[in-house]
Order: C-alpha cells, then structure tokens, then sequence
C-alpha cells in the first residue's frame, strides 16, 4: 500500500495525496491488524466533527460545580478538534489493556498495615506507555502516508479520551463513567491522535450496562449522582489527590487507599475474569502497589522518586500519598502506629499532615494517643491543626466513653 502511495507522487508533508476511499479503508484495517505489534490493545476511529453534544454537557457539569479541577478548562478546545489540528480530518482511539490483579499481594496485618495504590498506578506511568504507543502508531501511518499531520494526546491533553472512544467504537460510555470495552471490561487506558487522514469512521458499541446498577450502589461516597454523572468532588479518587484537608465525613471512607479508587470497577460483572497481564511495562510491583504505611509517613522526597517518580501515582508529590497513609493508620486503628504518628503530630513541617495525624491518633485511642494530642494542642499553631487537635480529643477512644480498639 506504501508503494501504492509514493507512485500517487503526492506524498509531501504540504499536501495529501488524493486516493479513492477503498485506500483509506484498507489503510485503517491494515492499521487495525498492525496494533498488536505497536503494543496496541484496540484501535478505533472516530471523526473529528466537533463534539456538540460533550460540550452541552461539559457546560452543565461546570454549572452544577461537578469538575476536579484537573480537566483541560478551554470548553471549545475540548471539544473542536479542529482547533487542535486545523486539517483534521480524523481521529485514531487507542486503547492499551492493564492488570487488574496483584501476584503474590502481601499480606496487610496489625503491625503491618499496607495501603493500596489503585490499579492505574500500576507499573510504569501510563502516560508514558500510551505516549510511546501512539508514538509508534504515528511512525507507522507516516511510513505509509508521510504527508499525515498528527496530534496526539492522553489524559492531560484537550479532548475528552472517554468521548472520543466511545465514539471510535473502542467501548461504551458506562455508569460508573468508564468506557468499557466488550473485550478487555474497562481496564484500558486511552489516548489519540487527530489527524488529516480521511480513515472511514467505526460504529459505536452496541453493548451496554443494561438494568445492573452495582458500581452506583457500591460507590462508598455517592459520587455517581445518576447513570454516567460523576460529582468528582465527593470521588475518593479525586479526595485521594488533593493536596490540602481532607473533610472529616471523608477520611472513614479512604479506608487504605493511598492513591485513586477502583471500587466502582471492581464490582462490574463486565469485569469479571478480566486481567491483562500481556504488556511488561504495565505489570506491578506488588510491595509498590500495596505498600507498608509507617515506612510512607517520613520517606525523603529522594527515596519517594527513586520508589514510585516512575508510577502515574507520583504526579501530585508525595504529600497527599502519605497523609492518606497517615488517614489509613486511623481507620485501621493501628495501635502500633501511635509513636509514629505522633512524630508526625509534633514535627512533620506541614499543617496538613499534622491535623490529620491527630484525626487517625483520636480513632485509634488510648492513654498514649490522648497525652500526645494533649502536647500538640499546647504548641500547635495553625487554626485548622488546632480544630483537628481539638476534634480528636472529644472522640470516644479519647474519652473513654468506649474502650478503644
Ligand atoms: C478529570 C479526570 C478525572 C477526575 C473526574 C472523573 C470524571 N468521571 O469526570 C477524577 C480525578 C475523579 C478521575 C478519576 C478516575 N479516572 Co480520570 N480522568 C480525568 C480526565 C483528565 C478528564 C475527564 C473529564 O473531563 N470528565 C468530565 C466528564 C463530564 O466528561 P468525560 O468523562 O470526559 O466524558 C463522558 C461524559 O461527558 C459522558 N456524557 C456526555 N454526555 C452525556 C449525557 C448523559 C445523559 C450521560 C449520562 C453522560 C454523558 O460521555 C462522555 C464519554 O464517556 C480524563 C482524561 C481526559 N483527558 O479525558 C481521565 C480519565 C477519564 N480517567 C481515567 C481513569 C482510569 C480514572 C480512574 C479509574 C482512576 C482511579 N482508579 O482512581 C478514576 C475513575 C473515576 C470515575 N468513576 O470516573 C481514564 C478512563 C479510562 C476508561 N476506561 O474509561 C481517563 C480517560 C484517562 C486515560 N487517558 O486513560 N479522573
Ligand atoms: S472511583 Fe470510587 S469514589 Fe469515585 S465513583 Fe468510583 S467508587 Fe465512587
Ligand atoms: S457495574 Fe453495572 S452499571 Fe456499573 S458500569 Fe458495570 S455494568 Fe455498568
């Protein structure tokens, strides 16, 4: 087909070559059956009309103050490829398959409480794998077509991955929000590249969630206000990566997440069995995936970028990955854990870290817990720590109301 293309004599990164549609049909199906060797999971191709619809309900989303904050903010960017790339003609999904179980996971017990880092923090930083993917997808097509234009992106770029999969037929839109494709359940990452190649476009998925209603009813914060309507505000995911206090009604429903939430996921029948275990850089490290707390509360900002500065987890810092460690100590109420989250009371630098010390130090209780608060409420200077402090000494393991755990 290259060939068939260089003697068209138009191939020159100024023009594209005119060629009948069967070439650009043929193109995308050679393009499909390439993917495997690209490292590719699922390709698809969407056009690159604007995205009238998303943006309606972008513009709703806003309204009704559902953003993380963490989405591109430009509405007409995020839904005008055209702005992106002004030849756009098209747009090629991809999809790239992760494990969804641990190998030999360590054992969590008292003593040696683990936290869990959600599957998307697995192994190697997605946004590097997905980038390297569409990386070669491109030096594939250019082979073929070098007059092709491309822009690539995922997760941090303009467009919205998840639209513009499931317009490229790569799954459905799900309730729990995922794109779920009929294949590989909704463990896939996504990323594109708009281009000027006329490729014809796929058919949306016809599957569907059906009358199951499993990820809403799981959901341990009611963050999915209806089928496919995510508040981001109330996801542990979102809480997770935030860098400033965690609200009270919030920290018990962290559990030992230390970074993202897989819950609504997890409990998909469209999941069930589904384990991908075929792309190397994506497997995990299981004592990086489930690591033990304590050692997090005071690990250097070196030795957290030796650790996890590779991961997709270490992209906020380490901040909110130990104080959600210091939050998973409380519910845990790992009463071993007093001495060190003391120190963290009474030394560690950041307010933040301190408040929520005192919060985990009021769950777990007793005399040891209690004298600790009663010193770090003498000298604690930051209001919000103080109102923390002040908290945890009122809670029942404190008091003695109840005999602590
Ligand atoms: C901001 C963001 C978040 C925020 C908000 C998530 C959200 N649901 O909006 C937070 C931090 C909470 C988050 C969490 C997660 N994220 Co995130 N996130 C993004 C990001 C950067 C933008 C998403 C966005 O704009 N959301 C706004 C909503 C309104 O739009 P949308 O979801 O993009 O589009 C859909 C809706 O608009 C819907 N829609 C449109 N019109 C209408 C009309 C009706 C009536 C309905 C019902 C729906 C509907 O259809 C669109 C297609 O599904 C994307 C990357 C990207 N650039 O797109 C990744 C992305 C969505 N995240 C991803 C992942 C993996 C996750 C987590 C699983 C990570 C984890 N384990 O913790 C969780 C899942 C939480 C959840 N249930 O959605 C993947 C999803 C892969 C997949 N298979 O779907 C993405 C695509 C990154 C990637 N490139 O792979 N994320
Ligand atoms: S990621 Fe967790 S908190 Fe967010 S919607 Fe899913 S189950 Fe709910
Ligand atoms: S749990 Fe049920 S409703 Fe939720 S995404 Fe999976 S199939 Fe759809």
């Amino acid at each position: 087909m290259a060939e068939q293309l260089h003697q068209s004599g138009g191939a020159d990164s100024a023009s594209m070559p005119v060629m009948g549609g069967g070439f650009w049909a043929a193109l995308k199906e050679e393009m499909k059956e390439a993917a495997p060797l690209l490292g590719i999971d699922k390709i698809g191709v969407a056009s690159s009309a604007p995205f009238t619809e998303l943006k309606q309900r972008l513009i709703r989303h806003r309204e009704l103050g559902y953003e993380s904050g963490f989405e591109e903010p430009d509405l007409d960017k995020r839904t005008t490829p055209g702005l992106l790339l002004p030849t756009a003609q098209s747009i090629v999904a991809i999809a790239v398959a992760y494990p969804s179980k641990l190998v030999s996971p360590p054992k969590s017990e008292p003593g040696a409480r683990r936290g869990i880092m959600a599957r998307s923090a697995w192994g190697l930083d997605y946004h590097t794998v997905l980038r390297d993917r569409l990386a070669r997808l491109e030096a594939w097509l250019k082979e073929r077509v070098p007059a092709m234009l491309a822009e690539s992106m995922v997760d941090t770029g303009e467009l919205s991955d998840r639209a513009v999969a499931e317009r490229a037929g790569i799954g459905w839109s799900a309730k729990n929000c995922s794109i779920i494709s009929p294949e590989f359940g909704s463990w896939i990452y996504l990323g594109e590249m708009i281009t000027n190649l006329p490729l014809p476009p796929d058919e949306p998925v016809t599957d569907s969630c059906g009358e199951c209603t499993k990820c809403i009813d799981a959901c341990p914060t009611g963050a999915i206000v209806a089928p496919g309507q995510l508040n981001a505000k109330r996801c542990i995911s979102f809480i997770t990566q935030t860098k400033d206090w965690v609200p009270e009604p919030f920290m018990r429903k962290i559990g030992n997440r230390l970074y993202g939430c897989d819950t609504c996921q997890t409990v998909c029948p469209k999941n069930r069995g589904k384990n991908w275990t075929h792309q190397p850089e994506l497997q995990p490290d299981p004592e990086l995936a489930k690591p033990l707390l304590v050692p997090l509360l005071t690990i250097g900002n070196r030795e957290f970028k030796e650790r996890y500065g590779h991961t997709s987890s270490a992209w906020r810092g380490k901040k909110p990955i130990q104080r959600n460690a210091v939050i998973a100590l409380g519910t845990f109420k790992e009463a071993s854990a007093v001495p060190d989250l003391t120190e963290v009371l009474l030394k560690d630098t950041r307010p933040v870290l301190r408040g929520t010390a005192a919060w985990s130090l009021g769950q777990i209780g007793g005399e040891a817990a209690k004298a600790a608060l009663e010193q770090a409420l003498a000298a604690e200077t930051d209001e919000e720590a103080v109102c923390y402090i002040k908290r945890a000494l009122e809670q029942p393991a404190i008091t003695g109301e109840h005999p602590p755990v």
